[in-house]
């Protein structure tokens, strides 16, 4: 008589394999929190993956999610990895090794993402080892619960296959969790003192937007300031923590605590920072009231050395942007921030210190979470965007935008409002115009300029005839430059063009 194997369930296995990864994904996440933050297996994979990412790519994904790339990849990581699970664990039916072979192999991919992350240290090596060890483990113990003959007892042994399962998830899961939170823990900005600044150069911003228009307000609400980085969790320094090394071509290094540093001279001034891939008419613009400590004055205690050209900073995470020290020195309040708008600066947007430098684009200047300024020469030191094909130098370009009316809108005929921002930091914008249909440009209402570090608003009355029309905008900076109509892609070094908008007029 012959007995024929029950064909093994898929759904069990399948399972188990996901069970098995998400344990050592969790558990990776518990022991980075414990042992090394930066180094969690699952989100140093994702970050390599950023590191990696084409420019084209890079820039498709920012096109199609917005500021929402990071959430849209993390999803995209979950997806891949739980697809290839799932067939590792419909490949395991005879053979445990195919699992086995998953779980390894993402434990390498994931120990090649810590060693080669910008701030690798050998202690980092740890949480992917421990991740590799469970997931194999768990795999190699609930395979065999999985496939267990469902014939005789089979209630039996699927009730155990799922409360194993279960119980098992449950503790990734939780693992996980704590992971997070712990990860989270010790850098807040609450309780943050800030003193009193020596030099406050807040103007009144009064008269200075035409809200009632359709203009955002001067001052960007600290929640709607754009966010733009390469950090998949951001780094969570607690202020204890935090310590600058000045280095490089100076006479003396200098190492500053944050006690240290918010006990110099600390200045206040607006500033309008704006991101190299803002597209024309794009978003990723955002004013805010800065308080710091000069650049200048921190680089006169390291005493610069004659020769160097730039300084590189270097934030906790790797991150690198290079400043010409021309602007840095030259008396505009190019500053290390510790604050935003009166209040120690969010988490997202540097805590406990960031750089801010009015007219240069963020990605050679606004280095948050920094940690490392290294005095040097322009080709001493190469920054991550300039290594990916971007401009040396980031001077931000004289630009408008028409807020209102929206692309597509439509208008009253005959009493419209067209009203929008310009900007040419640290230049200042004298003269916005527009035109519609192509025809003469006209002169709009500029609101207040409370500085010419800070973006500007205006507005104009339109007269519009019933039908379709498009709208053009354009600005002058005080150095007599007229906005470009010339269209350049943001990379290399910031989009151009004349923001255009079309609109129904009835
Ligand atoms: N550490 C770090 N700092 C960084 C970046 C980054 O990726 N990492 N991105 C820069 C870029 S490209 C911009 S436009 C600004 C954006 O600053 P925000 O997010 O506070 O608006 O931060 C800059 N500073
Ligand atoms: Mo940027």
């Amino acid at each position: 008589m012959t007995t024929t194997r029950p064909v093994p369930r898929s759904g069990p296995l399948v399972v188990a394999a996901l069970v098995a990864v998400g344990a050592a994904i969790g558990v990776g996440e518990l022991v980075a929190a414990l042992v090394s933050p930066a180094a969690s297996p699952f989100l140093a994979v994702g970050q390599a993956a950023i590191r990696l990412t084409p420019e084209w790519l890079k820039e498709t994904a920012i096109a199609w999610f917005g500021t929402f790339d990071k959430v849209a990849l993390l999803v995209g990581m979950v997806v891949v990895i739980g697809g290839l699970t799932a067939l590792a664990g419909l490949a395991s039916r005879r053979d445990e090794r195919p699992g086995l072979v998953l779980v390894v192999g993402m434990g390498l991919l994931s120990l090649a993402a810590v060693v080669t992350a910008p701030t690798f240290a050998p202690l980092d090596l740890v949480p992917s080892g421990v991740a590799v060890v469970v997931g194999a483990g768990v795999w190699r113990w609930l395979r065999p619960v999985a496939l267990a003959p469902s014939a005789a007892g089979g209630v039996l042994s699927r009730r155990r296959f799922l409360t194993t399962a279960g119980g098992t998830a449950l503790g990734a899961v939780a693992a996980g969790t704590v992971g997070r939170v712990l990860g989270a823990g010790g850098a807040s900005p609450a309780g943050v003192d800030l003193p009193a600044p020596a030099t406050v150069a807040v103007p009144p911003a009064v008269g200075a937007d035409f809200v009632a228009d359709g203009t955002p307000p001067w001052l960007t609400p600290v929640a709607d300031f754009y966010r733009i980085d390469t950090a998949l969790s951001v780094p969570r320094i607690a202020v204890g923590d935090w310590s600058l090394r000045v280095h490089g071509m100076v006479d003396r290094e200098v190492t500053l605590d944050f006690d240290r540093l918010r006990g110099m001279r600390l200045i206040e001034a607006p500033v309008t920072l704006t991101c190299v891939s803002n597209e024309v008419g794009g978003s990723l613009i955002s004013n805010g009231i800065w308080l710091g400590v000069p650049v200048a004055d921190v680089l006169a205690l390291a005493g610069v050395r004659p020769g160097a050209q730039q300084i590189a900073s270097t934030s906790a995470d790797g991150w690198t942007c290079t400043t010409p020290l021309g602007p840095l020195t030259d008396g505009r309040a190019a500053m290390l921030a510790i604050g935003l708008d009166g209040q120690a600066l969010p988490i997202e947007h540097g805590f406990p210190v960031r750089m801010v430098v009015p007219g240069l684009y963020g990605y050679v200047s606004a280095c948050k979470w920094i940690t490392d300024v290294e005095v040097t020469t322009y080709d001493g030191v190469i920054s991550y965007w300039e290594q990916r094909g971007w401009g040396r130098f980031g001077p931000i370009k004289t630009q408008s935008r028409i807020d209102v009316p929206r692309d597509g809108a439509t208008v009253p005929a005959g009493r419209a409002v067209a009203a929008g921002v310009a900007w040419a930091q640290h230049t200042g914008v004298v003269a916005v115009e527009l035109s519609v249909d192509g025809g003469p440009w006209r002169t709009a209402q500029l609101a207040a300029e409370p500085t010419v570090d800070a973006w500007r608003m205006w507005r104009l009355p339109l007269d519009l005839a019933p039908g379709p029309h498009r709208l053009q905008v354009r600005a002058t900076d005080r150095s007599g430059e007229v906005q470009t109509a010339v269209e350049a892609l943001s990379i290399p070094d910031g989009a151009t063009g004349w923001h255009t908008v079309s609109v129904t007029a009835v």
